[in-house]
């Protein structure tokens, strides 16, 4: 054979391998989209709430089969949307919601925050506490597939040595000053509890303050949102809290995402059930800023509410999530900027909706 000859058979049979690889990889992909996209059977409690009423609509779009859980229903309910009506902390309705619906997977939503849990504490307890364990127990009894939990950066506080590192990890004590806080840190412990004495499929995220064309629910990052809303609706807001009060926000849309990304991580890349997530960590000035830029005429002062501002300061200022990052592919797509930009038209929409 003439040499070029060979030299052309070689380049032929490594281009025909690269191309065999490069189809294997893509296939691969496409499968994996595929399975992370199986249709699965999803019980949601604390429907009606911030989390809730996006995590349902996106679930909903993805072919799911939904049954919505609250003691109210939501304003808006997708057609298809199973509702039923349940309070976490009648455990044996809970029993038999759960046993009845047979779900391949629970999100576990129902919760007071922070703000409003100050208020009541000991109704926040059995809420929040008592509502995990009464969720997790009917899941073990009745073999729910997997359970999804959503802790806060409100399992952190100030604790008594220097601080908190910043960013904070995950693996620091957690010494929270709300009783949100405590049973948020309540409810892990429980989570790994069930995973590790019976199996249970548990996983979870400490999530930051979540910022979303909802009105907010009792939550003491709401001053972000408040901003937002007050600012387009009245053109003027007086924040609860400090301009320099920096702590982790995402924007809601991540939020849901997470939720479902972590939901169909494959369980042996997991090595724990709880993980940090981060997006953004502005100054409540910047956000302030952000709303000016964006909404115009808008005058944003600071009056800070001594108990409100103690219970921002008891939070990171920022969270290390390299974990979530690294085991299950975790990457937030907004920023302040970004998410201003999607959020004011929606805010817009929301205040003309409810005038
Ligand atoms: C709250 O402010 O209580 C919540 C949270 C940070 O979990 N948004």
């Amino acid at each position: 054979m003439m040499p070029w000859r060979d030299d052309a058979v070689f380049l032929l049979r490594s281009l025909s391998l690269r191309i065999f690889v490069a189809h294997f990889v893509v296939a691969q992909v496409v499968f994996a989209r595929f399975a992370a996209d199986k249709r699965m059977k999803i019980l949601i409690t604390g429907a009606s709430g911030q989390i809730g009423t996006d995590l349902i609509r996106t679930l909903h779009r993805r072919g799911h089969t939904l049954v919505a859980t609250d003691v109210r229903e939501p304003e808006q309910l997708d057609d298809g949307v199973q509702w039923q009506e349940l309070d976490v902390t009648e455990r044996s309705h809970v029993s038999e919601v759960i046993a009845a619906a047979q779900p391949d997977a629970v999100f576990h939503l129902a919760a007071i925050l922070s703000a409003r849990g100050e208020a009541n504490p000991q109704r926040t307890y059995e809420i929040n506490q008592a509502g995990t364990y009464y969720v997790l127990e009917s899941c073990r009894e009745h073999g729910a597939g997997q359970v999804i939990f959503t802790s806060s950066i409100a399992a952190y506080g100030p604790g008594f040595g220097p601080g908190l590192p910043d960013p904070t990890p995950e693996e620091v004590a957690l010494h929270p000053t709300t009783m949100y806080g405590v049973t948020k840190v309540g409810g892990e412990l429980l989570c790994e509890y069930y995973h590790q004495r019976y199996g249970l499929d548990v996983r979870g995220v400490r999530f930051p303050g979540l910022i979303s064309a909802e009105l907010p629910g009792g939550g003491t990052s709401d001053y972000a949102l408040f901003m937002y809303t007050e600012g387009i609706a009245k053109g003027y807001y007086e924040a609860f809290c400090r301009a320099d009060t920096r702590i982790p926000l995402m924007y809601m849309p991540d939020g849901v995402r997470a939720l479902i990304e972590l939901c169909n991580a494959p369980r042996d890349q997991l090595s724990r059930c709880i993980y940090n997530l981060a997006a953004f960590s502005p100054d409540a000035s910047e956000i302030a800023d952000a709303v000016t830029r964006a909404v115009g005429d808008v005058t944003i002062e600071f009056a800070p509410d001594p108990v409100r501002q103690a219970i921002l300061d008891s939070w990171p200022r920022t969270v290390d999530d390299h974990l979530a990052r690294k085991e299950w592919g975790w990457k937030p797509t907004y920023d302040l900027e970004s998410m201003t930009a999607d959020l004011v038209p929606k805010i817009r929409e929301l205040l003309a909706a409810r005038s």
